[in-house]
């Protein structure tokens, strides 16, 4: 019995004393791609780094979250640091090389949701200094930052089949710039026959945006560009049908930035419905088609014929009053 006891605590304190071990593993910034861990958000105390030396780092990042990398070095004017982004094919996605007269530097990244989920990033700092040999004290702080739209928790997709599914509604969005390639939000509203589908978009004054509708079938129904940045833009649709439209709000110009959106779908007015979606069946007739929809029963040009009567009459009536008073 004591034996058994004894066996068990042996061989729970060696579970305990493993686990404390692997919460406790301090991060540590690789010398290489391959040497890379994914220590998650964390702080990695590098220390000194030789001329010419890299340390590699790596953390997992999901569309809707901004990779922020902050390095911290003691100031030793001449010396310089190299800091890069890379996706797990090792393709650079953003770089800074600074000089160590400042001590602190940032970049960073944000992901478009190309259906791909969560996905491996490596971070590198190098010393590139010429003068010095040594970069100092060199710290970097690896965390995520939300830039989800539509309060989601992801990003909204950078094509059709990644849409997000959306309810009408007031929203906030986010947009990257250079830094980014989040580029485009597609939302998936659902409509009904007659309908009207509005979207007014809000950027931050020095943002450009641009609105697309789509149909179902992801047939371009209307395009809405600014005539500069910070224009609020609108953009609406009486719907034909009931089915789902897409709305795309694309980067036109501007660095990464938060915007408004809303989203509304109201029920046309009795006798409206009829007569603007007739308007929008006319306007997406292809070009030289547009006449034809013009009275389909023919009424259209009896009309103007039979003014084309009334008129001669009325002058054929003048003119022979003009002629008896002769
Ligand atoms: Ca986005």
């Amino acid at each position: 019995m004591i034996k058994k006891l004894l066996f068990f605590f042996a061989a729970g304190f060696f579970i305990l004393s493993s686990c404390v071990v692997i919460a406790q593993e301090p991060p540590v910034a690789a010398t290489s791609f391959e040497g890379a861990k994914d220590f998650g958000q964390v702080v990695y105390t590098i220390g000194d780094i030789k001329k010419g030396e890299t340390r590699y780092m790596k953390i997992s990042v999901q569309p809707g979250k901004r990779l922020d990398v902050a390095i911290n070095v003691s100031r030793n004017d001449m010396a310089t640091v190299e800091a890069v982004i890379y996706d797990e094919n090792r393709k650079q996605l953003n770089r800074l090389n600074e000089d160590t007269d400042e001590t602190q530097f940032m970049l960073f990244y944000v992901p478009g949701n190309v259906g791909q989920g969560v996905r491996p990033y490596y971070v590198s700092v190098k010393n590139t200094s010429t003068y010095r040999d040594i970069v100092k004290n060199v710290s970097v702080n690896l965390s995520l930052a939300d830039v989800s739209d539509a309060q989601s928790g992801i990003d909204a997709g950078e094509d059709f089949t990644n849409a997000l599914v959306i309810q009408p509604g007031a929203y906030k969005g986010f947009l990257a710039g250079s830094a980014g390639s989040d580029h485009k939000d597609f939302y998936r509203v659902s409509v009904k026959r007659g309908q009207e589908l509005s979207v007014k978009v809000t950027p931050v004054s020095d943002a450009a945006y641009f609105i697309n509708i789509y149909d179902v079938n992801r047939k371009e129904i209307k395009q809405v560009f600014p005539e500069n940045p910070g224009q609020i833009l609108t953009a609406s649709w009486f719907t034909p049908s009931d089915q789902d439209a897409y709305i795309l709000i694309v980067r036109s110009e501007g660095g990464s930035r938060n915007y408004d959106f809303e989203i509304a779908v109201s029920q046309a007015k009795p006798g409206v419905e009829k007569e603007q979606t007739k308007k929008q069946e006319q306007k997406i007739l292809p070009p030289g088609e547009e006449g034809r929809d013009e009275g389909k029963d023919g009424s259209g040009w009896w009309i103007k014929i039979l003014v084309v009567i009334i008129a001669i009459t009325l002058v054929g009536v003048w003119y022979m009053k003009k002629k008896q008073t002769k």
